[in-house]
C-alpha cells in the first residue's frame, strides 16, 4: 500500500516535471535567451493615468507574459527627473531591455545612452530619442491627424471657426500639430479662434475648465480639434455643462470603451476619432524589445496604423466596446509590426 502511494506521488511529480521544466526552459524554438527563459524587461512610463496608457500597459504585460518575460512597470507622474531615476533603477536591476514610453527627450537621451553602453537594449514609444540604436514606436500620428481632420472637413466644409487643444513637447501631439498647421494652410477659411490644453494627472477635468473659458470668450467656435482622448473628453464635459453640445463638433485621437460610450451617447458632440488599439501598441513595443534582445532588427521606425471611427459608424454597427472594435475591425485589433515567427501572438 505504502509503495503504491509513493509510486503515485512519484508518478504525479514526474507528470508535472515537463511543465515545470518547460517553463524554466523558456520558449521552445525561440532564439537565445528566450529559449532558456528568465528575461527581464522594464517599461518606464512618463504618463500612467488615463485609458490610453492603462490599455497600453495591459497590452505590453500580456505580450510579455506570452514571451515568458518578467516585465517590471515603472509608473510615471509626468515627472522628468523621476523618469530618469527609474531608468537608472532599471539599469541597476540588470534588465535586458528598457521600453521608454513618452517623456522629455532632453531629460532622457543621456540616460538612454547609459543603458545602451551597459549592453541594455532600448525601445522608445512616442518620445524621440534621436539615436540610431533606439527603435521608435509610433501610431503614424500624421495619418491619424489626417483621418480625423479629413472627417472634420467632410462634415463642416473648409470654412469654420475652430478651437484647438494642444500641448507642445509631446512627440505624438507635435506630429499631429504639423498636420493641423498644414490643414489650416490648405484651407484658409479655417479660423483658429482659441488654443488651450493641459497634460496632468487629471487632464480631462483641467481641459474642461479651460474649454469653458475658451467658449465663453469665443462663442462662435463650432469645431474643436482635440487630438488626445483625454482632451476630447474634457471638451465634451465642458460643452455638456455649458449646454452647447448641439452647436459643436469634436474630432479627436484615441479610443477606449469609455470613449465609445461618450461618442455614441445621444446628442454627443464627439463625432469622430482616429485611433489604434493601445493594447496592440503596447504589445508591439514589447515585441520590438524582445527582437533586439534576441539579436534581431525590428526596424527603426515601427508604426501601428490608426483607423478612423465615426460616431455614425459606431452607432450603426452597434459597437460599444474596444472588444467589439477588435472583432468587427481586424485592422484595429491586430498589427504585424515587430512580429516574428517565434513570438507568440497575444
Ligand atoms: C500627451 S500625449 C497623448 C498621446 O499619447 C499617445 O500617443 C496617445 O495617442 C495620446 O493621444
Amino acid at each position: 500500500m505504502k509503495t503504491s502511494v509513493l509510486g503515485l506521488i512519484t508518478a504525479s511529480l514526474l507528470a508535472c516535471a515537463p511543465i515545470a521544466a518547460g517553463h524554466a526552459a523558456g520558449l521552445a524554438g525561440a532564439p537565445a535567451p528566450f529559449d532558456k527563459g528568465g528575461v527581464k524587461v522594464a517599461l518606464v512610463t512618463f504618463i500612467s493615468a488615463g485609458d490610453f496608457f492603462q490599455a497600453y500597459q495591459a497590452g505590453a504585460t500580456k505580450q510579455a507574459k506570452a514571451l515568458d518575460i518578467d516585465l517590471q512597470i515603472f509608473s510615471g507622474r509626468q515627472d522628468a527627473a523621476a523618469q530618469r531615476d527609474q531608468i537608472e533603477q532599471a539599469i541597476n536591476l540588470g534588465v535586458q531591455a528598457i521600453i521608454i514610453d513618452h517623456g522629455q527627450p532632453e531629460a532622457l537621451k543621456d540616460v538612454a545612452q547609459k543603458a545602451l553602453d551597459a549592453g541594455i537594449k532600448v525601445v522608445a514609444f512616442d518620445v524621440n530619442l534621436d539615436n540610431p540604436r533606439i527603435p521608435q514606436v509610433e501610431q503614424s500620428d500624421h495619418e491619424l491627424a489626417k483621418e480625423s481632420l479629413g472627417q472634420a472637413l467632410k462634415d463642416n466644409g473648409t470654412s469654420f471657426q475652430a478651437g484647438y487643444v494642444y500641448v507642445a513637447g509631446f512627440a505624438p501631439l507635435d506630429r499631429r500639430n504639423e498636420i493641423w498647421d498644414e490643414t489650416k494652410k490648405a484651407n484658409p477659411g479655417i479660423a483658429e479662434k482659441a488654443r488651450w490644453g493641459t497634460v496632468n494627472d487629471t487632464t480631462a477635468v483641467s481641459t474642461a475648465d479651460q474649454t469653458k473659458a475658451a467658449f465663453q470668450a469665443n462663442p462662435d467656435i463650432t469645431v474643436v480639434f482635440a487630438p488626445y482622448d483625454e482632451f476630447a473628453r474634457g471638451v465634451k464635459l465642458a460643452t455638456d455643462e455649458l449646454g452647447i453640445s448641439s452647436k459643436v463638433k469634436i474630432y479627436s485621437a484615441d479610443v477606449s470603451t469609455a470613449d465609445i460610450t461618450e461618442i455614441t451617447a445621444e446628442g454627443s458632440p464627439w463625432v469622430a476619432t482616429a485611433a489604434t488599439n493601445p493594447a496592440v501598441v503596447g504589445a508591439v513595443s514589447v515585441r520590438a524589445a524582445a527582437r533586439l534582445i534576441a539579436g534581431e532588427d525590428p526596424g527603426h521606425n515601427i508604426v501601428v496604423k490608426p483607423v478612423l471611427l465615426t460616431q455614425e459608424e459606431l452607432r450603426k454597427k452597434g459597437i460599444k466596446t474596444v472588444e467589439d472594435l477588435d472583432a468587427k475591425l481586424p485592422a484595429f485589433g491586430q498589427s504585424d509590426a515587430a512580429a516574428a515567427g517565434w513570438i507568440p501572438s497575444n
